[in-house]
């Protein structure tokens, strides 16, 4: 898609006025900015963006050991999911037995959202969120909680799954740019 216009405002400059691309469930290298014109190729594209800066290891999750050699590069595509917590922050206090909420937002990546998980204990245990309005596959989802902690340290942990299965990993991806990292969100919470 062709975007001109955002929350009805012209795109601001920095967003890329006057048009941009828009390139759902695609990395944002893909959304070209300040776009001026489309050239249509026969064969990939060989520019340095393309052959050489945003390029992954194809391999599931994009994910190498550190100084693994001999990978096969493909360009970055398609997104991942993620989760995260937006009400919530690493250390923060809360008040033991009390309910407390939990919220945030996760994305599906290249497809919607079909569950957010959340664990209390560290990831032993995860309950599925209650899901907010779906505005479609490439959008946010708001997800919400409640739990009551108890006195003492709590991990929390978010997890989303999207409608084509793939799911955020528990120990994180890695290569050597850290495209498409994803692992699952923690933080710690001190109920008294
Ligand atoms: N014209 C132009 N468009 C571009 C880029 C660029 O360098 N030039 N960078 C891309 C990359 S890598 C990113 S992350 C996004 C950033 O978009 P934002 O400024 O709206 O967050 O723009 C994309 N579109
Ligand atoms: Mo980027």
């Amino acid at each position: 898609m062709i975007a001109y216009a955002m929350n009805g405002q012209p795109l601001p400059l920095l967003n890329g006025f006057p048009l941009r691309l828009v390139v759902p469930g695609w990395y944002s290298t893909y959304w070209v900015k300040m776009l001026n014109d489309i050239e249509v190729l026969d064969h990939p594209d060989d520019n340095f963006w393309m052959s050489k800066a945003y390029l992954i290891p194809d391999t599931p999750q994009a994910n190498i050991t550190p100084g693994q050699t001999g990978v096969k590069m493909v360009p970055i595509n398609r997104m991942v999911p993620r989760s995260f917590f937006t009400n919530l922050t690493n250390d923060q206090n809360v008040a033991a037995g009390k309910p407390q909420t939990v919220r945030g937002i996760a994305f599906g990546g290249d497809a919607g959202v079909r569950d957010v998980s959340v664990s209390s204990d560290g990831g032993a245990t995860w309950v599925s969120a209650r899901l907010g309005h779906d505005h479609g596959k490439y959008s946010f989802r708001q997800w919400e909680t409640h739990l009551i902690p108890k006195a003492g340290p709590m991990v929390l942990k978010i997890k989303a799954t999207n409608t084509a299965g793939a799911v955020q990993p528990d120990a994180a991806n890695w290569n050597t740019a850290g495209f498409m990292r994803n692992v699952v969100e923690s933080i710690t919470l001190m109920a008294s």
